[in-house]
């Protein structure tokens, strides 16, 4: 990057933010792409969009105190950040796990804006979460947990306000036992958070919406590029909410799923992943993938999370979390002959791992359009809710593979417009941040 006033900006962000390398590491991603963007548009930065962009409207930091089994107070830390609001209420999942501080919640709501304005519906951008681990509590310490969580941030969110949904560690069982709490609070049904369960005003296909969403979103990318995921060798990361339901759709296109993860190692299954054992394993007995191997004799299990990228394939998926792929990994994609990596997961890949793929003329699809299907059937929900109805199976999911058809054009014709043809990353960044920023314009300086 060259541009004089962006770098000036970027390390404005860097002196505000420091100790943040995730958050960092996603605003200088986008900033590099939009280079062509901010040299042909004066008007933009006499209003100053990129300076408030970079700066969240609010941060809400707040204590979580809750009585574990044996009757011990413990305190975790919650956090909501409202990031932008031009384009719609604020919106964003809660991620649960011990990694989570600032720097991740802001990276993630940063990132969210421009996925959201991908969705072409009306959302802003927001993310939440605490560093508090589910795993190996019991479901009286999640809920406990959960209603203290929620016990504060009510006071923040609202159906037009912000409404919040899952991400990694926050699936039905959480969102169920936050809305219970809301509900109880404040006396008021409404739809404020999404991902609910189907009994209780949530949409048929939000659960399999992201996995769906990354696949029709990839399924077009090869299209477009003459391949398919018919008879393709695909290897996925995570065995969590979104890489069950991406194994289903690629196996459902044609290919062949033949590893998967969890934060402790992976599986490699040559005949193909046998997904309702991996279901059992991870949603019904909340244990770990390695289970797999001892009903699954050709499988194999391996220590460590990195060594799944070595495994030979056509297509990678990778549905785990931040900086998962590395050079190093990158690499020996490349090499084996991966010709696609599209990311189900939020910053999956570093940013040397996309110099790699670039390198090597490999398809990219970025996060912020290949995942985008889970907050756009979130979207769905929210429509429900407030028309007091709700869409079948087949309605929605196919409103999610129309939404997911039309980013991959929008990312395509933005990256040929701006003179990077093929670039994904530069037309989700370029296509996401152009409808926010003349929103933000028109509202004047706020
Ligand atoms: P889940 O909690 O359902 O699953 C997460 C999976 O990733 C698990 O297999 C988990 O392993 C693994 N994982 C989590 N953290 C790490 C880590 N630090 N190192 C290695 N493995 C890890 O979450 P989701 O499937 O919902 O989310 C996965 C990714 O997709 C995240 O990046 C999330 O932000 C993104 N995403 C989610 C959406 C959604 O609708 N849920 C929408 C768009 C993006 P283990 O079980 O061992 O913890
Ligand atoms: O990263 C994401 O897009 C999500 N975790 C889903 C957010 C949502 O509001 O559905």
């Amino acid at each position: 990057m060259k541009n004089e006033y962006m770098l000036s900006v970027l390390e404005t962000v860097k002196k505000r933010n420091p100790g943040e390398p995730e958050f960092i590491q996603a605003v200088t991603e986008v900033f590099e792409t939009l280079e062509p963007v901010i040299e042909k548009r004066p008007d933009l930065v006499k209003a100053g969009v990129l300076e408030r962009l970079v700066e969240p409207d609010r941060q809400i930091v707040f204590r979580v105190p809750w009585v574990d089994d044996n009757g011990k107070v413990q305190v975790n830390r919650g956090f909501r950040i409202q990031y932008n609001d031009a384009i719609g209420p604020y919106k964003g999942g809660i991620r649960l796990h011990p990694s989570v501080y600032m720097g991740i919640i802001k990276f993630l709501g940063f990132e969210q804006i421009f996925k959201n304005s991908l969705t072409t519906l009306p959302m802003g951008g927001a993310k939440g979460g605490s560093d508090f681990d589910p795993k190996g509590k019991s479901d009286n310490e999640v809920m406990r947990f959960c209603q203290s969580f929620m016990s504060e941030l009510y006071k923040h969110i609202g159906k037009d306000i912000d409404v919040p949904a899952g991400d990694i560690g926050t699936g039905a069982r959480e969102i169920g036992y936050m809305f219970g709490m809301y509900k109880k609070l404040t006396g008021e049904w409404s739809g404020i958070l999404t991902g609910k369960g189907i009994p209780y005003g949530g949409s048929l296909a939000r659960t399999e919406a992201t996995g769906y969403g990354l696949c029709y979103f990839t399924d077009e990318m090869l299209k477009a590029n003459g391949k398919s995921f018919e008879g393709a060798t695909v290897v996925i990361s995570g065995s969590g909410n979104v890489a069950i339901y991406a194994c289903q759709k690629a196996t459902a296109l044609g290919a062949k799923v033949v590893a998967m993860s969890d934060s402790n190692g992976y599986i490699h299954d040559p005949d193909g992943i046998d997904l309702a054992a991996v279901k059992q394993i991870k949603e019904v007995e909340r244990k770990r993938i390695k289970e797999y191997v001892a009903t699954h004799p050709n499988a194999t299990y391996t220590e460590g999370c990195s060594g799944i990228w070595t495994i030979p394939c056509d297509i990678a998926l990778p549905c785990a979390t931040q900086n998962e792929i590395n050079k190093e990994s990158a690499e020996a994609l490349a090499k084996n002959g991966c010709y696609a990596v599209s990311e189900g997961a939020n910053m999956p890949s570093t940013p040397e791992a996309i110099e790699v793929y670039f390198a090597n003329g490999m398809l990219y699809g970025p996060a912020k359009a290949a995942n985008a299907g889970g907050v756009a059937t979130s979207g769905l929900e929210m429509s429900q809710n407030s028309l007091r109805l709700s869409w079948s199976f087949e309605e929605v999911d196919e409103k999610l593979h129309g939404i997911m058809k039309n980013i991959f054009a929008a990312c395509d014709s933005a990256s040929k417009e701006y003179g990077m043809p093929g670039n994904y990353m530069a037309g989700a960044n370029i296509a996401g941040f152009l409808k926010v920023a003349e929103a933000m314009k028109a509202q004047g300086c706020v």
